[in-house]
């Protein structure tokens, strides 16, 4: 029995899968391990164990939301700027941004994933094998207020489903960001030919055409994790003679950590040699955010076929079946992303469409800054005026005091309402010193 102390498997249980459900700290009664001092230090960030998928949605909310760079962007553009997509390329930089975010959260997912089944294997293989729990506990800090002495090989398989659904999610989002990108860029250049007389445009269209067929002609793709394919790199990569090809020191040599699994990243490493066959960074038909779209669907297709437990890990054994498959010898042609479309026209015309009603927010929102700018300009020179006329009036009067020339009657200082607020001074008064003002009785 792993379980020691008063607390018994099911109750831990059940307060696991309560935080699991939810990314938002919760309120359990921390006070029987936490002091209250460490619970106010606590940030959100500490108790998040960045498994929860909607975590990271709320980070790109607040960052497009923080981002300065890009909120003035948003403010100073005009009309003209959207159209000819300077927004866009505005949001291409957030979304640089996001992407790097994305992919440091996989990092640590997979990080989280390893450790979770390094420990779930200790503890079904070979007994006396003791996990260590302060590193498994430093891995899932919100786990630390309910300070369980222990996992069983259950919990450990809930927190594993957890992990791979929202690495799951992550695919799913790469894939609709992609779509999104891919659409953006249809838009741009159906706008561009707009502008374009009718000459222009048959020209630019030929153009678009002609770097299609440039990019579709490539050599010939390998089926990902296919035999064929990993020979190729086992001869090209590895620089290994083909006759010699043996899966188990195929998957020892590219199993970089050496932790006994091809993860995500090792797997999607090999296919870089296919990769290279159709994406040149050098050609202007190559758009290389477009291969990584391509790196994931093979990986995704290679899981898909090889990994039986759905752990998101190839282990030796599942690679070795697979390599005994009819798949593996003798594979079907791969269709590659330019021979699928990555949206239908429908999905376009919506997309279009949400870009117009974007637009038509944008001007409301110039159009009401441009009020307030007028607005606050209208002020501006209110006041100038009545500086100036202040001015005027106390230049005059430190002229007649040195001088000694009576000021005459009718000088008078209006106020903001146009009002005689100041009346000049009276005849035989005496002059006071710049700055101040005569203080006559009111009639
Ligand atoms: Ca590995
Ligand atoms: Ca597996």
């Amino acid at each position: 029995m792993w379980w020691s102390g008063g607390l018994c498997p099911q109750c831990v249980l059940l307060v696991c899968l309560f935080v699991w459900t939810d990314a938002v700290p919760i309120s359990v009664d921390k006070t029987k391990v936490t002091p209250p001092e460490e619970q106010v230090q606590e940030s959100p960030q500490s108790v998040d164990t960045g498994l929860h998928y909607d975590r990271y949605l709320r980070e790109v909310i607040d960052f497009l939301e923080k981002d300065q760079h890009f909120r003035e962007k948003l403010h100073n553009t005009d009309m003209e700027d959207i159209k000819q997509g300077k927004l866009a390329k505005e949001l291409d930089f957030v979304s640089h941004h996001v992407r790097t975010k994305l992919d440091e959260l996989k990092r640590q997912e997979v990080t989280r994933l390893r450790t979770l089944i390094k420990a779930k294997q200790d503890l079904e293989g070979e007994r006396g094998i003791v996990v260590d729990h302060q590193a498994l506990l430093k891995q899932f800090e919100y786990l630390n207020h309910m300070n369980p002495h222990t996992f069983e090989v259950e919990d450990l398989d809930r927190l594993i489903k957890s992990a791979t659904s929202d690495l799951e999610n992550y695919d799913k989002e790469r894939h609709e960001e992609f779509k999104r990108y891919e659409m953006m860029k249809e838009h741009e250049r159906r706008e561009h030919l707009k502008g374009l007389d009718e000459d222009g445009r048959k020209k630019e269209e030929e153009h678009y055409e002609e770097l299609k067929k440039k990019h579709a002609d490539h050599p010939k793709i390998n089926h990902p994790g296919s035999q064929d394919q990993l020979k190729e790199v086992w001869e090209e990569a590895d620089g290994l003679d083909p006759e010699d090809f043996n899966p188990k020191t195929f998957f020892n040599l590219h199993d970089t950590n050496g932790d006994g699994y091809f993860d995500e990243q090792e797997l999607e490493a090999l296919f870089t040699k296919e990769l290279e066959k159709i994406y040149d960074p050098k050609n202007e038909e190559d758009d290389m955010l477009e291969m990584e779209e391509e790196r994931l669907r093979m990986r995704e297709h290679v899981m898909n076929e090889v990994d039986s437990d759905k752990d998101r890990l190839v282990s030796m054994d599942e690679f070795l079946v697979a390599t005994k498959k009819k798949e593996f010898l003798e594979p079907e042609s791969w269709e590659t992303l330019e021979q699928n479309q990555a949206y239908t026209e429908e999905e376009m015309m919506e997309f279009e469409e949400h870009l117009a009603r974007e637009e038509q927010d944008l001007k409301q929102k110039s159009d009401q800054l441009q009020q307030q700018k007028q607005e606050l300009e209208r002020q501006q020179e209110q006041l100038n005026a009545q500086k100036q006329e202040l001015q005027q009036a106390v230049e005059h009067m430190e002229k007649l005091k040195t001088q000694r020339v009576e000021p005459p009657p009718e000088i008078k200082v209006l106020d903001s309402d146009g009002g005689n607020a100041i009346p000049a001074a009276p005849e035989h008064s005496q002059p006071l010193p710049p700055g101040h003002l005569q203080d006559t009785p009111h009639s």
